[in-house]
Protein backbone atom coordinates (compact mmCIF):
# COMPACT_ATOMS: atom_id res chain seq x y z
CA UNK A 1 0.00 0.00 0.00
CA UNK A 2 1.17 3.39 -1.14
CA UNK A 3 1.33 6.55 1.51
CA UNK A 4 0.17 9.86 0.95
CA UNK A 5 1.02 13.10 2.95
CA UNK A 6 -1.62 15.64 2.51
CA UNK A 7 -0.74 19.05 4.03
CA UNK A 8 -3.54 21.25 4.96
CA UNK A 9 -6.30 18.22 5.33
CA UNK A 10 -7.96 20.12 8.36
CA UNK A 11 -10.49 21.68 5.79
CA UNK A 12 -11.91 21.66 2.01
CA UNK A 13 -9.69 20.02 -0.37
CA UNK A 14 -7.41 18.54 2.05
CA UNK A 15 -10.06 16.93 3.95
CA UNK A 16 -12.08 15.27 0.62
CA UNK A 17 -8.83 14.41 -0.71
CA UNK A 18 -7.76 12.36 2.37
CA UNK A 19 -11.07 10.67 1.99
CA UNK A 20 -10.78 9.91 -1.16
CA UNK A 21 -7.20 8.14 -0.75
CA UNK A 22 -8.57 6.28 1.87
CA UNK A 23 -11.22 5.05 -0.41
CA UNK A 24 -8.33 3.70 -2.61
CA UNK A 25 -6.60 2.15 -0.21
CA UNK A 26 -3.70 4.70 0.03
CA UNK A 27 -2.37 5.25 4.19
CA UNK A 28 -1.94 8.93 4.93
CA UNK A 29 0.21 11.33 6.64
CA UNK A 30 -2.50 14.09 7.46
CA UNK A 31 -1.13 17.99 8.26
CA UNK A 32 -2.77 20.66 9.35
CA UNK A 33 -2.29 23.45 13.10
CA UNK A 34 -5.90 22.01 14.00
CA UNK A 35 -4.78 18.77 15.66
CA UNK A 36 -8.62 18.10 17.14
CA UNK A 37 -9.69 18.03 13.74
CA UNK A 38 -6.56 15.93 12.59
CA UNK A 39 -7.70 13.57 15.18
CA UNK A 40 -11.27 13.40 13.97
CA UNK A 41 -10.68 12.71 10.43
CA UNK A 42 -7.83 10.05 11.96
CA UNK A 43 -10.51 8.59 13.77
CA UNK A 44 -12.96 8.19 10.65
CA UNK A 45 -10.78 7.13 8.45
CA UNK A 46 -8.50 4.83 10.36
CA UNK A 47 -11.41 1.89 9.71
CA UNK A 48 -9.98 1.27 6.18
CA UNK A 49 -6.52 2.81 6.48
CA UNK A 50 -3.22 3.51 8.55
CA UNK A 51 -3.27 7.31 9.41
CA UNK A 52 -0.56 9.28 11.03
CA UNK A 53 -1.22 13.11 11.90
CA UNK A 54 1.14 15.92 11.95
CA UNK A 55 0.36 19.37 13.42
CA UNK A 56 2.58 22.30 12.47
CA UNK A 57 2.53 25.69 11.01
CA UNK A 58 4.27 25.18 6.92
CA UNK A 59 5.70 28.31 7.52
CA UNK A 60 8.11 27.61 10.26
CA UNK A 61 10.70 26.00 8.47
CA UNK A 62 12.30 24.05 11.25
CA UNK A 63 8.80 22.30 12.77
CA UNK A 64 8.59 21.42 9.18
CA UNK A 65 11.70 19.62 9.42
CA UNK A 66 10.96 17.98 12.43
CA UNK A 67 7.70 16.85 12.00
CA UNK A 68 8.44 14.77 8.91
CA UNK A 69 12.05 13.45 10.57
CA UNK A 70 9.39 12.33 13.60
CA UNK A 71 7.62 9.87 11.30
CA UNK A 72 7.67 6.34 12.59
CA UNK A 73 9.25 4.00 10.17
CA UNK A 74 5.85 2.65 8.70
CA UNK A 75 4.92 5.99 7.53
CA UNK A 76 8.52 7.30 6.29
CA UNK A 77 8.22 6.36 2.56
CA UNK A 78 6.22 8.75 1.06
CA UNK A 79 5.59 7.87 -2.24
CA UNK A 80 2.30 10.63 -3.13
CA UNK A 81 3.07 14.60 -1.80
CA UNK A 82 0.00 16.61 -2.06
CA UNK A 83 0.62 19.78 -1.68
CA UNK A 84 -2.83 21.49 -0.75
CA UNK A 85 -2.01 23.83 2.37
CA UNK A 86 -2.48 27.38 1.50
CA UNK A 87 -5.45 30.48 1.72
CA UNK A 88 -6.01 34.12 0.35
CA UNK A 89 -5.81 36.85 3.17
CA UNK A 90 -7.89 39.48 1.99
CA UNK A 91 -9.23 40.89 -1.26
CA UNK A 92 -7.96 44.86 -1.91
CA UNK A 93 -6.37 46.72 -3.94
CA UNK A 94 -2.37 46.39 -4.47
CA UNK A 95 -2.58 50.26 -2.91
CA UNK A 96 -4.20 49.70 0.31
CA UNK A 97 -3.14 45.44 0.51
CA UNK A 98 -2.50 44.98 4.11
CA UNK A 99 1.53 44.10 4.16
CA UNK A 100 0.55 40.88 7.29
CA UNK A 101 -2.06 39.35 4.60
CA UNK A 102 0.79 39.57 1.67
CA UNK A 103 3.64 37.81 4.43
CA UNK A 104 0.97 35.01 5.17
CA UNK A 105 -0.03 34.48 1.62
CA UNK A 106 3.68 34.29 0.57
CA UNK A 107 5.01 32.21 3.46
CA UNK A 108 2.47 29.54 3.42
CA UNK A 109 1.36 29.12 -0.20
CA UNK A 110 4.90 29.74 -1.33
CA UNK A 111 7.49 29.04 1.37
CA UNK A 112 5.76 26.55 2.82
CA UNK A 113 4.89 24.92 0.02
CA UNK A 114 9.00 24.97 -0.72
CA UNK A 115 9.83 23.89 2.89
CA UNK A 116 7.93 20.60 2.88
CA UNK A 117 8.81 20.05 -0.79
CA UNK A 118 12.67 20.26 0.09
CA UNK A 119 12.06 17.94 3.05
CA UNK A 120 10.35 15.39 1.47
CA UNK A 121 11.77 15.54 -1.83
CA UNK A 122 15.60 14.01 -1.37
CA UNK A 123 13.47 11.14 0.52
CA UNK A 124 11.69 10.03 -2.93
CA UNK A 125 14.88 10.39 -4.57
CA UNK A 126 16.63 7.95 -2.44
CA UNK A 127 13.37 5.97 -2.56
CA UNK A 128 13.26 6.06 -6.33
CA UNK A 129 9.83 6.57 -6.29
CA UNK A 130 7.45 9.74 -6.03
CA UNK A 131 4.49 11.61 -7.15
CA UNK A 132 3.96 15.52 -6.12
CA UNK A 133 0.61 17.09 -6.68
CA UNK A 134 0.82 20.74 -6.44
CA UNK A 135 -2.30 22.82 -5.97
CA UNK A 136 -2.27 26.08 -7.56
CA UNK A 137 -5.61 28.13 -8.84
CA UNK A 138 -6.74 29.16 -11.88
CA UNK A 139 -5.69 32.77 -10.11
CA UNK A 140 -1.99 31.08 -10.71
CA UNK A 141 -3.17 31.09 -14.51
CA UNK A 142 -4.80 34.40 -14.63
CA UNK A 143 -4.90 37.69 -12.08
CA UNK A 144 -8.29 39.07 -11.14
CA UNK A 145 -9.16 42.55 -9.62
CA UNK A 146 -7.70 42.92 -5.85
CA UNK A 147 -6.35 39.36 -6.37
CA UNK A 148 -2.85 40.85 -6.71
CA UNK A 149 -0.59 38.89 -3.73
CA UNK A 150 -2.81 35.66 -3.58
CA UNK A 151 -2.65 35.55 -7.65
CA UNK A 152 1.06 35.51 -7.27
CA UNK A 153 1.60 33.51 -4.99
CA UNK A 154 -0.16 30.86 -7.54
CA UNK A 155 1.69 31.81 -10.00
CA UNK A 156 4.85 31.12 -8.20
CA UNK A 157 2.93 28.09 -7.43
CA UNK A 158 2.69 27.41 -11.18
CA UNK A 159 6.54 28.42 -12.06
CA UNK A 160 7.43 25.86 -9.28
CA UNK A 161 5.51 22.87 -10.60
CA UNK A 162 7.24 23.49 -13.64
CA UNK A 163 10.36 23.52 -12.55
CA UNK A 164 10.12 20.61 -10.06
CA UNK A 165 8.55 18.39 -12.88
CA UNK A 166 11.65 19.56 -14.64
CA UNK A 167 14.47 18.84 -12.37
CA UNK A 168 13.03 15.86 -10.78
CA UNK A 169 12.04 14.18 -14.35
CA UNK A 170 15.83 12.21 -14.58
CA UNK A 171 14.69 10.84 -10.85
CA UNK A 172 11.09 9.34 -12.05
CA UNK A 173 9.32 11.61 -9.71
CA UNK A 174 6.24 12.89 -11.26
CA UNK A 175 5.06 16.01 -10.58
CA UNK A 176 1.88 18.12 -12.20
CA UNK A 177 -0.44 20.61 -10.37
CA UNK A 178 -4.15 20.76 -10.27
CA UNK A 179 -5.50 24.17 -10.43
CA UNK A 180 -9.40 24.55 -9.16
CA UNK A 181 -11.62 27.47 -9.82
CA UNK A 182 -14.06 28.49 -7.31
CA UNK A 183 -14.52 25.70 -4.30
CA UNK A 184 -16.92 26.61 -1.85
CA UNK A 185 -14.76 25.33 1.48
CA UNK A 186 -13.39 27.21 4.32
CA UNK A 187 -11.12 29.71 1.65
CA UNK A 188 -13.27 32.24 1.46
CA UNK A 189 -14.26 32.46 5.44
CA UNK A 190 -10.14 32.99 5.93
CA UNK A 191 -9.77 35.51 2.87
CA UNK A 192 -12.77 37.72 4.54
CA UNK A 193 -11.13 36.96 8.04
CA UNK A 194 -14.66 34.96 9.60
CA UNK A 195 -16.95 37.58 7.97
CA UNK A 196 -19.09 34.31 7.42
CA UNK A 197 -21.66 36.28 5.35
CA UNK A 198 -19.24 37.71 3.18
CA UNK A 199 -17.57 34.65 2.63
CA UNK A 200 -21.38 32.57 1.82
CA UNK A 201 -21.81 35.57 -0.84
CA UNK A 202 -18.41 34.61 -2.92
CA UNK A 203 -20.71 31.27 -4.02
CA UNK A 204 -24.39 32.50 -4.43
CA UNK A 205 -26.18 32.74 -7.29
CA UNK A 206 -24.13 29.99 -9.75
CA UNK A 207 -23.17 26.41 -8.80
CA UNK A 208 -19.54 26.34 -7.27
CA UNK A 209 -16.91 23.61 -7.66
CA UNK A 210 -17.29 21.02 -3.88
CA UNK A 211 -14.27 20.36 -2.55
CA UNK A 212 -15.06 16.38 -3.66
CA UNK A 213 -15.30 17.29 -7.08
CA UNK A 214 -11.45 18.14 -6.74
CA UNK A 215 -10.70 15.42 -4.73
CA UNK A 216 -12.51 12.89 -7.45
CA UNK A 217 -9.59 14.86 -9.96
CA UNK A 218 -6.63 14.28 -7.86
CA UNK A 219 -7.72 10.55 -7.03
CA UNK A 220 -7.62 10.11 -10.71
CA UNK A 221 -4.44 11.73 -11.52
CA UNK A 222 -2.50 9.67 -8.31
CA UNK A 223 -3.98 6.42 -9.95
CA UNK A 224 -3.20 6.77 -13.41
CA UNK A 225 -0.30 4.07 -14.05
CA UNK A 226 3.35 4.88 -13.79
CA UNK A 227 3.84 6.08 -17.58
CA UNK A 228 1.28 8.99 -17.04
CA UNK A 229 2.18 12.12 -15.89
CA UNK A 230 -0.84 14.08 -15.20
CA UNK A 231 1.28 17.66 -15.36
CA UNK A 232 -0.83 20.26 -15.98
CA UNK A 233 -4.97 20.59 -15.04
CA UNK A 234 -7.57 23.62 -14.87
CA UNK A 235 -10.62 22.59 -13.25
CA UNK A 236 -13.67 25.14 -12.91
CA UNK A 237 -17.21 25.18 -11.89
CA UNK A 238 -19.25 24.94 -14.95
CA UNK A 239 -20.52 28.90 -14.34
CA UNK A 240 -17.01 29.84 -14.83
CA UNK A 241 -14.88 30.83 -17.77
CA UNK A 242 -12.00 32.59 -16.69
CA UNK A 243 -10.11 33.49 -13.58
CA UNK A 244 -12.43 35.69 -11.60
CA UNK A 245 -14.56 35.51 -8.53
CA UNK A 246 -18.43 35.80 -10.14
CA UNK A 247 -19.32 37.79 -7.37
CA UNK A 248 -18.89 41.75 -7.91
CA UNK A 249 -21.09 42.54 -5.00
CA UNK A 250 -18.11 42.01 -2.30
P1 LIG B 1 -9.51 25.76 3.35
O1 LIG B 1 -9.41 27.07 4.04
O2 LIG B 1 -10.78 24.98 3.50
O3 LIG B 1 -8.28 24.82 3.73
C1 LIG B 1 -6.98 25.33 3.83
C2 LIG B 1 -6.09 24.30 4.49
O4 LIG B 1 -4.74 24.83 4.53
C3 LIG B 1 -6.49 23.99 5.92
O5 LIG B 1 -6.45 22.60 6.14
C4 LIG B 1 -5.45 24.69 6.76
O6 LIG B 1 -5.18 23.97 7.94
C5 LIG B 1 -4.22 24.67 5.85
N1 LIG B 1 -3.32 25.75 6.21
C6 LIG B 1 -3.53 27.08 6.06
N2 LIG B 1 -2.52 27.78 6.60
C7 LIG B 1 -1.64 26.87 7.09
C8 LIG B 1 -0.41 26.97 7.78
N3 LIG B 1 0.14 28.17 8.08
N4 LIG B 1 0.22 25.84 8.16
C9 LIG B 1 -0.31 24.63 7.87
N5 LIG B 1 -1.48 24.46 7.21
C10 LIG B 1 -2.14 25.58 6.84
O7 LIG B 1 -9.26 26.09 1.79
P2 LIG B 1 -9.25 25.16 0.48
O8 LIG B 1 -9.45 23.75 0.81
O9 LIG B 1 -10.14 25.80 -0.49
O10 LIG B 1 -7.76 25.44 -0.02
C11 LIG B 1 -6.81 24.40 -0.23
C12 LIG B 1 -5.90 24.82 -1.38
O11 LIG B 1 -6.66 24.97 -2.56
C13 LIG B 1 -5.17 26.14 -1.15
O12 LIG B 1 -3.84 26.03 -1.61
C14 LIG B 1 -5.95 27.11 -2.03
O13 LIG B 1 -5.15 28.19 -2.46
C15 LIG B 1 -6.33 26.20 -3.17
N6 LIG B 1 -7.44 26.64 -3.99
C16 LIG B 1 -8.67 26.86 -3.43
C17 LIG B 1 -9.72 27.27 -4.23
C18 LIG B 1 -11.07 27.61 -3.68
O14 LIG B 1 -11.86 28.25 -4.40
N7 LIG B 1 -11.44 27.19 -2.48
C19 LIG B 1 -9.55 27.40 -5.68
C20 LIG B 1 -8.22 27.17 -6.14
C21 LIG B 1 -7.22 26.77 -5.33
P3 LIG B 1 -5.05 24.61 9.42
O15 LIG B 1 -5.84 25.88 9.42
O16 LIG B 1 -5.56 23.55 10.34
O17 LIG B 1 -3.58 24.84 9.55
C1 LIG C 1 -9.05 30.27 -5.27
C2 LIG C 1 -9.96 30.71 -6.34
O1 LIG C 1 -10.93 32.75 -7.45
O2 LIG C 1 -11.39 32.48 -5.10
O3 LIG C 1 -7.77 30.09 -5.76
O4 LIG C 1 -9.18 33.12 -5.85
S1 LIG C 1 -10.38 32.35 -6.16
Amino acid sequence: MKTALITGATSGIGKSTAIELAKHNINLIICGRRQDRLNALQNELSKTVNVHTLCFDIRDKTAVHEAIESLPETFNQIEILINNAGNAHGLDPIQTGDIQDWDAMIDINVKGLLYISRTIIPKMIAQKSGHIINIGSTAGKEVYPNGNVYCASKHAVDAINKGMRIDLNKHGIRVGAVHPGLVETEFSNVRFKNDDKKADNVYKGFDPLTPEDIADVIAFVVTRPYHVNIADLVVLPTAQATSTILNKNL
